[in-house]
This record gives C-alpha cells, sequence and structure tokens, in this order.
C-alpha cells in the first residue's frame, strides 16, 4: 500500500496498488491489488458500477435508491489485456482499469475520453469516528459542464461549484445556501458533446466538487460506507438522465388531480376557514383541485389526530369539499409527541419502534408537538407500522399526505446526534449513515399506506426531505424559500435540477413561503408554476394574517391568475402524456435548455428557460417591472404560444413581457393536446378534445397518452398512446394517428387547429373524403376543423 506524507495524522490518504490478480464472475469482475479490491458490474452496455473494498472485505450490496426491478440486461462484454490496462468493452463503452495504480479510463466507441480518474478511488481512516473517509476524483475535461445533485439552490451549471449532501431543515435558505432538505448523489457531466452520469450511492454525508478545491479535478467523497457508484453513459445528457431514472426507479402515474392546482396555507383553521377557501375558489370560478392541511388541524400537533375544536367532523369536511371537487390532503411529521395518553405513543414505545440513542435512552427532541419521539424508518417493521396507519386518515376521506420536517429536524439541535442508532434494514448503524435516508423512507412507508388504504384509487403523496429514488414513491416541493424575485428565479432553477435528478414531480411554494409577495411577484410566479409538474400556493402566513390565495392581490391579478389556472387545466393532457413519458422511460418533464441541446455550446451555462415535455418552452419573467425579456431560443423553429409569431432559433429573440403573458413557445411540428376550460379534475364529461398542430415542413412526432386519469385500470390495458405524424410542405399539412391501447375515452371528436399554415387552404381531407372548408378558413394562418375521434389521417390543402 503506497502512502502519502502526512501533514496531520488524519489526513493519511491511502491508494491502491498494483493489480495481481483478476476474476470475472458472471457480470462481475474483480480486480485484486496487495489489499484492495475492485468489483466491476456489467449491468448494461452503457452502464457499470465500480464499488471497491478498500481493505478487502465488501460491505453488504444493499441500496435503499436503487430500483427493485433492477436487472442485467444480457449483453455482450468482453475483456482484453493490454499492456498498461485491462480493458473491459461493451458495444457502447470501454472500461481500462490501470494494472499500476487501478485507475479507470472510460473512452467511447471513438476512443474518445469520456470520464477518468484523476486520482481515482482512496480513503482515509476516520480515527475519530470510525470506518473510513472513501474519495474519487476524477479529470476534468477541456471545457466540462457539470449539472445535477438534486435540490441545489445555485446556477445550473455546477462548474467550480462544490456542494454537500446532509438534509437539513433550511428555513428561509438563500441563494447558494447548502446543504438543503434532498440528498441526490448523482451528476452529469458534459464535454466534448458527450454526456455521462456518476451516481455515487452512499448515505453517509456527501460531498461533491467540481473543480473548486482543485481546478482541474471533479471529486466526490463520503464520511463512511463503501465507495460504490454507477457509472452511466449517454452521449445524449437526456438519455443519461433516463437511464438515471430507471436505475433509480421510475414513478407510478399519479391520479390527474394531482396535476391541478392546489392550494395550501400554513395554516387554514378551523374547518370552516377550509370549507371558506374552498368556496371561495369555486365562486369565483379558479381552477383548483386540492386543498392542504398544514400542522393546525391536529389535536396538539399529534400526528393522525384532528382538533376536536377546529376539526370535530374530518369526516364530514372531507365529504363536503369532496362535492365541490376539492381533495384534502394532510400534513404529518415524523415527530411523535410524548405523551403516556396518545395511542401512537403508547404502541412504539410498547413495539420499541422509537430511534435510541448510543446509550440506550430514546432519541428525544423538540419539534411543535414539544417534546418528542421519532420512528425508526430504516426499520422495515416499523414502516410497516407506521404504513397501516394511514387506514384511518383514508377512512376519513384524506386522499394525499404531506411529509414535513422529515430531514430529519429538531429545534435547538437542528437534527439527531450522530450516535442515534438505527436498524437501517437489519445492518445496525448510527445516525451518520441513517440521516441522508430518514425522510426517504418516511416517505416510503407513508406511500405504501396511502396506496394501500385509498385502494382502488391511486395515491399523493409529497416530502421535503429525501435520497436518490425517492420518485417511485413521492413528489416533492423545495421548502421553506422567500417572496423575492431571486427565489422565483432559484424556484425555477431548482424544480429544474430536481427534475433532473430523477424527481420530475417537483414544485415550489408559489409567491413564496416567507413574506409577501406583492400581485406582481405572485403572479409571476404563478405563471412560471403553471409549468412545473407540482404546483402549489404555500405560505406562512400565520401569524401576519396575510393572504396568498389567488384573489387576495386585487381583481386584475386574480383576472390573470384565472388564465393561468385555466391554462394549467386545459394542458393537463399535454402534462399528462409527460409524466407518461415520464413514467415509461424515466424522461425528465422539465429539460434544461442543454439537455434538449448539447451540442449547442450556448446552453451550457443557461437556466432561465426550459422545456417542459417535447414541446413547450417557458422563460419565466423574474424580475420586478420588466418589459421585455430575452430569449434563447435553441435550433429549429418556434411559435410564440400568445401570437403565433414564427422564430427562427439559434438565436436570442427579444419578447415583450405584459403581465398576462409568460415567454411561451411551441417548437415547430408539435401537437398540442388540450382539454376544455374545467375548474376540478372530474368536473364535467369532456366531450371534445382538442389537437393544436404547429406547422413545420420537417416530420415531426408528437404524442398522447390518456387513461381513466385515477384506478388502475392502465396497467390492464386500460390506456391509449396515441402517436401523431405530421409530415407538411409549403402545400398541405398532413396528419397521421395511430394509437395502441383500449381505453375508451370519453370524447366523441377532435378539434383540430393548425397554426401557421403558409397557404390558403379551401378543403380538407379526412381518411380520404374531401370536404370543402368553411369560408372564415381561407386566410393564411389558423385553419380550424372537427373530425370524429377514430380519424387515421387528416390533409389540409
Ligand atoms: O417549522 O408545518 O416547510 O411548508 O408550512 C415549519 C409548518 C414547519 C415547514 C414546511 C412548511 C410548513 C411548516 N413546516
Amino acid at each position: 500500500m503506497q502512502t502519502i506524507v502526512p501533514e496531520n495524522k488524519y489526513s493519511i490518504k491511502y491508494f491502491p496498488d498494483k493489480i495481481q490478480k483478476w476474476e470475472k464472475e458472471g457480470n462481475f469482475f474483480y480486480f485484486h491489488t496487495s489489499e484492495t479490491i475492485l468489483e466491476v458490474r456489467i449491468i448494461s452496455d452503457k452502464v457499470i458500477r465500480f464499488r471497491y473494498a478498500a481493505d478487502g472485505i465488501f460491505k453488504r450490496d444493499f441500496s435503499y435508491a436503487v430500483s427493485p426491478e433492477l436487472k442485467e440486461s444480457i449483453i455482450a462484454f468482453q475483456i482484453t489485456e493490454l499492456e498498461d490496462v485491462f480493458q473491459i468493452s461493451t458495444s457502447k463503452i470501454n472500461v481500462l482499469v490501470g494494472k499500476e495504480d487501478l485507475k479507470i479510463t472510460i473512452t467511447d466507441q471513438s476512443g474518445q475520453v469520456v470520464n477518468q480518474d484523476e486520482m481515482g478511488f482512496h480513503w482515509q481512516y476516520y480515527l475519530l469516528k470510525g470506518g473510513k473517509i472513501v474519495y474519487c476524483s476524477k479529470q476534468i475535461q477541456e471545457g466540462e459542464s457539470f449539472f445535477g445533485v438534486g435540490d441545489k439552490p445555485t446556477e445550473l451549471n455546477l462548474r467550480s461549484k462544490r456542494l454537500e449532501n446532509f438534509g437539513t431543515d433550511s428555513y428561509g435558505f438563500k441563494k447558494d445556501t447548502d446543504p438543503l432538505y434532498k440528498n441526490i448523489p448523482f451528476y452529469y457531466g458534459l464535454h466534448h458533446g458527450i454526456g455521462y452520469g456518476i451516481f455515487f450511492d452512499n448515505t453517509f454525508r456527501t460531498l461533491f466538487d467540481f473543480g473548486q478545491e482543485r481546478p482541474e479535478a471533479a471529486s466526490y467523497w463520503a464520511r463512511g460506507g463503501q465507495m460504490n457508484y454507477y457509472f452511466i453513459y449517454g452521449p445524449q445528457l437526456l438519455e443519461v438522465a433516463e437511464q438515471y431514472t430507471r436505475l433509480t426507479g421510475t414513478p407510478e402515474l399519479p391520479p390527474l388531480w394531482a396535476l391541478g392546482y392546489q392550494q395550501s396555507r400554513w395554516s387554514y383553521f378551523p374547518d370552516t376557514r377550509v370549507k371558506e377557501i374552498a368556496q371561495e375558489f369555486r365562486s369565483r370560478h379558479l381552477p383548483c383541485d386540492a386543498i392542504h392541511l398544514d400542522i393546525d388541524y391536529m389535536e396538539g400537533f399529534r400526528c393522525f389526530t384532528f382538533s376536536q375544536e377546529n376539526f370535530p367532523d374530518p369526516a364530514a369536511l372531507t365529504t363536503e369539499l369532496a362535492a365541490m371537487g376539492f381533495k384534502t390532503v394532510a400534513i404529518i411529521d415524523p415527530g411523535i409527541k410524548v405523551d403516556p395518553d396518545y395511542w401512537i405513543y403508547q404502541q412504539g414505545i410498547e413495539k420499541g419502534y422509537f430511534c435510541k440513542r448510543a446509550d440506550g435512552a430514546l432519541m428525544e427532541g423538540d419539534v411543535w408537538p414539544g417534546k418528542c419521539v421519532f420512528p425508526d424508518f430504516t426499520n422495515p417493521d416499523v414502516r410497516k407500522w407506521w404504513s397501516q396507519l394511514f387506514k384511518k386518515m383514508a377512512d376519513l376521506g384524506i386522499r394525499g399526505i404531506w411529509n414535513d420536517m422529515n430531514e430529519p429536524a429538531v429545534f435547538e439541535i437542528g437534527t439527531f446526534p450522530e450516535d442515534v442508532r438505527h436498524d437501517y434494514d437489519g445492518d445496525n448503524c448510527s445516525h451518520r449513515k441513517a440521516h441522508n435516508i430518514y425522510g426517504h423512507l418516511m416517505s416510503m412507508a407513508t406511500a405504501e399506506g396511502v396506496k394501500k388504504h385509498l385502494m382502488p384509487h391511486r395515491p399523493f403523496v409529497i416530502t421535503r426531505s429525501c435520497y436518490a429514488g425517492a420518485q417511485r414513491w413521492t413528489s416533492v416541493w423545495t421548502g421553506d424559500n422567500l417572496a423575492t424575485w431571486e427565489h422565483l428565479w432559484l424556484a425555477s432553477v431548482m424544480v429544474q435540477r430536481l427534475s433532473i435528478s430523477g424527481i420530475s414531480f417537483a414544485g415550489s411554494d408559489i409567491g413564496g413561503f416567507i413574506g409577501e409577495p406583492d400581485g406582481e411577484l405572485y403572479i409571476r410566479w404563478l405563471q412560471l408554476a403553471t409549468f412545473h409538474p407540482f404546483m402549489r400556493t404555500h405560505s406562512a402566513s400565520n401569524e401576519t394574517n396575510f393572504d396568498q390565495d389567488p384573489w387576495s392581490f386585487g381583481e386584475k391579478i386574480e383576472h390573470i391568475a384565472r388564465k393561468f389556472l385555466g391554462l394549467r387545466y386545459r394542458l393537463l393532457p399535454y402534462l399528462y402524456t409527460t409524466f407518461w413519458q415520464y413514467a415509461a422511460h424515466g424522461t425528465p418533464m422539465l429539460r434544461p435548455l442543454c439537455f434538449v441541446a448539447q451540442d449547442d455550446p450556448e446552453t451550457h451555462y443557461r437556466d432561465d428557460a426550459f422545456m417542459l415535455g417535447d414541446h413547450l418552452l417557458i422563460s419565466p419573467v423574474n424580475q420586478a417591472a420588466m418589459k421585455s425579456k430575452d430569449v434563447y431560443l435553441p435550433r429549429g423553429e418556434w411559435y410564440y404560444y400568445w401570437n403565433d409569431r414564427k422564430f427562427e432559433g439559434g438565436e436570442t429573440v427579444t419578447i415583450p413581457t405584459p403581465l398576462n403573458e409568460i415567454p411561451l413557445f411551441v417548437k415547430a411540428g408539435a401537437v398540442i393536446p388540450k382539454y376544455p376550460h374545467m375548474e376540478y379534475v372530474g368536473e364535467k364529461r369532456i366531450i371534445e378534445m382538442t389537437l393544436h398542430v404547429y406547422y413545420s415542413d420537417q416530420a415531426a412526432h408528437s404524442i398522447l397518452y390518456e387513461d381513466a386519469g385515477d384506478n388502475y385500470g392502465h396497467l390492464e390495458g386500460q390506456y391509449n398512446v396515441i402517436r401523431f405524424k405530421q409530415i407538411s410542405d409549403a402545400n398541405q399539412v398532413r396528419l397521421k394517428k395511430k394509437y395502441i391501447g383500449n381505453f375508451k375515452s370519453d370524447y366523441l371528436r377532435y378539434r383540430i387547429i393548425f397554426h401557421g399554415v403558409p397557404f390558403e387552404a379551401t378543403e380538407y381531407v379526412v381518411d380520404g373524403k374531401v370536404r370543402r372548408l368553411g369560408a372564415r378558413n381561407f386566410a393564411v394562418g389558423t385553419v380550424k376543423v372537427v373530425v370524429d375521434r377514430v380519424f387515421e389521417e387528416i390533409i389540409i390543402r
């Protein structure tokens, strides 16, 4: 073992020495040095795992992140011994393992370096804590950009930054506050047009440095555990995102209502106030699907109870809300009040389900209820117990659960002390190892219970803290932000970043949680959030009496809010289709520009615009009194949503930004499906679906996914995947439609609106039958027709 000269006794770094032998077992290769073993696992021709046993003993191979469904695909690979390296090749990449130093180089088929160890794997003994600090460092390639790592409130491109994962209750966080709530140890690199990802699956406190410490090195390390990382080759970043999401698990489709608008406040109470809010939405015709109950619904903040005084009859409340088309979502925190008369406390004590300190005392700490104890969600029995508690909530008509404070947060001391013990699914450990998966497993247990007890309805769960892979069961929000313009920009970047970090079902507190937005800030934020998968207004306006409802800022703002909430609901088929792409293939719903145009270096440092799904590009207004905004459009043709003006991409365009518009572009060739106006999901039977077809002379594909929007019929074939293809030229627009699936949708016909038609159309042909167009369609521009839903081809000419 080679030793670097120590600076002090804690900083001795150890490196593997030369390879003495190697062996292969199925998809696994083992390279032995005098003490260290490297395990290389070939998962697919693009995904390889590297795991190191520093002193020759592998720890349990276990992960709370990796999808239980992960399987090696059967692939061809081979190993060749070269002069200095062993080379393992798949059909897409080569992994070179250095004979002298165990360093890894990954090249693509053309021999171009994709990723290369700098110092590679090395470690340090953690004398004060036990175990090792495990490191890996990679060479930064020329012009390399970095992305990912979850919810960090900083620029999208992470080059020159250092970031840390240690879930923290970050009330009023600022730009560059780190760490925040979520722990997603996954990043992307992009250089020479090649994208790849590295997922460091380690639940201890992890750090990532993208050239801040040493400009030439991108490194990551953990204060314990093992060096265990997955390398994912693209070369497209979007493909890396898809593979990462499949590796850590794709989500199930949410109930459609959860993609509607949701309203919250800390807190609406008593129950009469909740009903008033609901009525207010309906009487003002502001679309909304859900109301959230924050902590004040409980009896003394005891989880799974309802305040006798303020919420005497929760079942009646949820029933009344349901009659108005509202779903009720309730918050549940991990802190269980120490109260010998409280059944949850009693059960947990009796069964030994609460976390204990190293010396055997219960882990006690203050949160909202006063002195609390905390379930050990890393124990599978505790998760089972916890999940069945949601039967009561489901029986009371609660349709979604909101998990908060699960970093875990403890007043005065921040979080649990390090000595707290955890089960970790049968491999006991201290809080150092379990901290970053505490909220993750709480939300997992919650989701299991909500799903089971809401059957046949689909569950909705949202959490503040989690680890990689939580997208399998939960949505997230970005936590306690501020009512400032900078935070509007942060919300936009953070939701993009979460989306490329596997968690697309994300949103921010619209208008800001802390502080009082003015109407302008509020409406700009609502406009942005119209294009975020999770859309909820929430604010901490308990003490100030400051209302943050869409009508709280006067008529003008309310009017614009109505327009955008309406747009949100009309776009639901598009959003739901985008969610389906995410669920089926792992494709992020929000895509930063460089994830759709990585060959264009102009996009690498831009984070003020993003795409939602395949065809919409949004650039939020993030300053007060902004009269116009410069928007960089990736190459290709774009339509301005509000007036159909056409733009050529590959350059910056200047867009006027009146208060009632957000810069929104549609990719030429797109078919955007829309519902008719509605105030909540299920309000009325939809008998007509509108398709907006944006002319392009380049062939273009679009998808529409549909199912019942709830329940599980879609798993038995009750869904449709409808594929549209537009093939048009200067004289005609041709739209073809094909579908698979067995869902009988309600609507009978399509209203098809063709935008940007470059000729004077006089007739249309539906499946071979020629018809005259109405005279009002004869102008260049927009053509509208109504056709039966079974059409296969329509031509406008
Ligand atoms: O210490 O439940 O982020 O959304 O309203 C504050 C009260 C606790 C923090 C959450 C916020 C929620 C608030 N919670």
